[in-house]
């Protein structure tokens, strides 16, 4: 295994597409009891232990898109959250490593954020976009996080193929009312022993199907950052401030 990585990590709380909603992150891992340095904004740690989980998509689209980066990085750097990549993570690393892309679905507000923020901090930011996994294992592979799922033949392995459907899912080849792909509903699919936890489609509520569980609640979208306990499988979360981007599709 190369890009995805296996914790004996048994303790979680995993959080879907923040998408730069720093301020509501900040207030779902107050309730879920992390040490906060408020001044600083990163965590400080857990009374139990308990390590935080970002599935992918922390950034685009929301108001404090370096705020989410300073948290996930000082949390990598203190093995204190973990994150896997997601689509956007993926597109703003390419547009920091100098690639023209298109800055409509939130990219051009990552950016724009990032331009009032010091050359290093950006170039760390790269060097962490960078180094984030496909996917994650924990608990002896009995909990997998992946941004946008992974089917069970894949769990262990690693390539480009596979990072790529771990971030972007796959899709049925149809296009939608709104021309958008028709995303393939991978998780009908899912016969794996091993519980996936994914992000990528928000929905209005956790969708939990066949050992797998979508917790992305859409906060961006005027929703909610919805947190996944493990191993006690309870979500707790917060409502969005606000507003803050349309949807590409009502959900
Ligand atoms: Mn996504």
């Amino acid at each position: 295994m190369n890009r995805a990585q296996l914790l004996e990590l048994q303790q979680l709380d995993i959080v879907g597409d923040i998408h730069g909603c720093f301020d509501e992150l900040l207030s779902l891992v107050g309730l879920l009891g992390y040490e906060i340095s408020h001044d600083e904004g990163i965590i400080l740690g857990h009374p139990q232990g308990r390590k935080l989980v970002l599935a992918g998509d922390l950034v685009d689209r929301g108001p404090k898109v370096p705020e989410v980066l300073n948290l996930a990085m000082h949390g990598q750097q203190a093995s204190r959250v973990f994150s896997v990549v997601g689509n956007h993570d993926d597109k703003l690393l390419r547009a920091l490593k100098g690639k023209e892309l298109d800055l409509r679905h939130g990219l051009r507000e990552s950016l724009e954020q990032l331009d009032t923020h010091p050359e290093n901090f950006r170039v760390e930011a790269l060097t962490f976009l960078e180094s984030l996994p496909s996917y994650l294992v924990f608990d002896a592979g009995q909990l997998i996080v992946s941004h946008a799922g992974i089917d069970e033949e894949f769990i262990g392995q690693d390539s480009e193929k596979i990072r790529q459907i771990c971030m972007y899912g796959k899709t049925t080849g149809e296009v939608d009312e709104y021309g958008l792909c028709v995303r393939y509903p991978w998780a009908e699919d899912y016969k794996g022993e091993a519980m996936v936890v994914y992000g990528h489609t928000p929905n209005s509520n956790p969708a939990m199907l066949n050992n797998t569980i979508n917790i992305d609640t859409g906060c961006v979208f005027g929703g909610r950052l919805t947190a996944f306990r493990y191993p006690e499988k309870e979500m707790i979360s917060v409502p969005a401030h606000k507003f803050y981007f349309s949807p590409p599709k009502p959900f």
